[in-house]
């Protein structure tokens, strides 16, 4: 009896020992397998609008200050010849597929009649105090097929209850009133700028219930700041991703929007193992300015400097906010859509005509190596909602073009529904005896554009050479693109 309680004893003791290492191996998996971070299914939308226009106008535009003081008497404001569907016109020409609108600068004045200022449009003498700029753009971008959203910014120099709590109130009744009054939006733009100084008035911003009011009253819209919550600021006004490294994570706990933001460089790479997914907007002015100022009419940015622009930003994953600040007439000006419309030429041309649309792949090891099989893929199938799995060992996809082709350009898109893992790649075509390597990035995201020296092929490879987990295409199309002239 004694012997049979010793063995059953020890039966049980090795049961619960085998029962309690099952459960360890099993957490460390789940552990080692915690899930990425993904987009939400508005992150993923705003990642394909990939570009966009920001208009900066208000008394900024009739004083020629780039920051007002809040001072300015309501009458500066007072635009000769407003026209918002020209401002839509130029965007559509241009290529953007939305616009973001100045509601309300650090000066704190309002382009709508908000009863929470009294320093408004309503204030001014322009159409009698009748009139609404928010109204006009928001109608325009609705009949023009634009993507309509705002800045507001928190920093305000005019209010007087500014660096008080109360102000936090005063901001989400003008932020309420702003969201629920112009239809839908697809991105709100909170500034990080606040140059008060020692002196100045500070103001402690209730941010999470700015989030909180937002997000129930446009539950679409992305919210852009430093540290999003939407998407983060690209950490420079120059519009560029710097290197060929954009991770779409960041961590953001501990850090604050302003001064309390992580550092520039972080801002631009993101982090390659942030909890969150806080993808990057890149912002940057057509002109050296973001308010309109006649001196520098002759300092547009060339379609030239636009197009590397667009290859660093765009090109990079990231989305690219361009500004565009309407002149005193309530125009965009002659010099800005020039450029603005060779800029959008040069990109129709330059992505129409996909030359592996629709065209087969092989995957060598899914097949045997030697007699590969070519089958329809979803990465040339052109939706961006489906993808192919890029597996071991080979890690390599290529795309038969049917015939030698020249091109020399390639845009590839990761799956990014599945988070961000390819850390990086490269691109190849044959040689005769293997592979040529003719390009090599590190991450793609939610799309890299890469160019080289062009080259005639019918097959190409993308070699995945290092990646988080197991990689998922998209999309791969691949161009022959002109230079720019
Ligand atoms: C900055 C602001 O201070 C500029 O005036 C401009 O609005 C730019 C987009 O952001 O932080």
């Amino acid at each position: 009896m004694k012997t049979f309680h010793i063995v059953k004893k020890w039966y049980e003791a090795k049961a619960c020992l085998l029962g309690f290492m099952v459960l360890l191996s099993n957490t460390s998996g789940l552990l080692s397998q915690a899930p990425p971070p993904v987009p939400t299914p508005q992150q993923l939308a705003w990642h394909d609008t990939e570009f966009y226009l920001f208009f900066h106008f208000g008394p900024n535009t009739f004083t020629n200050v780039e920051w007002g003081h809040g001072t300015e008497p309501e009458d500066v404001f007072n635009p000769s010849a407003l026209d918002c569907d020209q401002w839509c016109r130029v965007a559509k020409q241009a290529g953007a597929r939305g616009v973001i609108i100045t509601a309300k600068h650090h000066d704190g004045f309002c382009l709508w009649p908000s009863k929470f200022s009294t320093h408004t449009v309503r204030e001014s003498k322009w159409r009698n105090g009748k009139g609404d700029v928010i109204r006009e753009l928001s109608d325009a971008c609705r009949r023009n097929g634009l993507l309509f959203g705002v800045y507001l910014s928190p920093w305000d120099r005019n209010h007087p209850q500014y660096g008080t709590p109360a102000y936090n109130d005063v901001y989400v009744q003008t932020m309420t009133e702003l969201l629920t009054s112009y239809g839908d939006l697809f991105e709100i733009w909170w500034d990080g700028a606040n140059g008060e100084g020692p002196n100045g008035k500070k103001q402690v911003y209730d941010f999470h219930r700015f989030e909180r009011v937002a997000a129930q009253l446009q539950p679409n819209a992305v919210i852009f700041s430093d540290i999003g919550p939407g998407c983060r600021w690209v950490g420079n006004e120059r519009g560029l991703i710097l290197s060929e490294t954009n991770w779409c994570m960041l961590d953001t706990a501990g850090f604050q929007r302003g001064l309390g933001a992580p550092s520039n460089d972080t801002l631009n790479r993101g982090n390659e193992n942030g909890a969150l997914w806080l993808p990057a907007e890149c912002d940057v002015s057509i002109r050296p300015g973001w308010f309109y100022h006649a001196e520098e009419d002759n300092k547009v940015k060339s379609p030239e400097t636009l197009w590397n622009i667009y290859l660093q930003s765009v090109g990079r994953g990231a989305n690219l906010i361009l500004n565009v600040p309407p002149d005193r007439r309530g125009r965009i000006h002659e010099q800005d859509s020039l450029a603005l419309m060779a800029f959008g030429e040069k990109c129709r041309k330059a992505f129409a005509h996909n030359l592996a649309k629709g065209k087969k792949v092989w995957t060598p090891h899914r097949v045997c190596a030697f007699t590969p099989k070519k089958y329809r893929s979803f990465v040339l199938d052109g939706d961006r909602s489906t993808f192919e799995k890029i597996t071991s060992p080979n890690k390599s996809v290529v795309i038969d073009l049917g015939k030698k082709k020249k091109f020399n350009t390639l845009l590839v898109r990761e799956a990014i529904s599945q988070g961000q893992a390819v850390q990086s790649f490269s691109i190849e075509v044959p040689d005769g005896k293997g592979w040529r390597e003719i390009a090599r990035s590190s991450t793609i995201g939610a799309r890299k554009i890469l160019q080289f020296p062009e080259v005639k092929a019918r097959q190409i490879r993308i070699r995945i050479l290092a990646s988080k987990r197991e990689a998922a295409l998209s999309e791969v199309e691949v161009y022959q693109v002109e230079e720019v002239r």
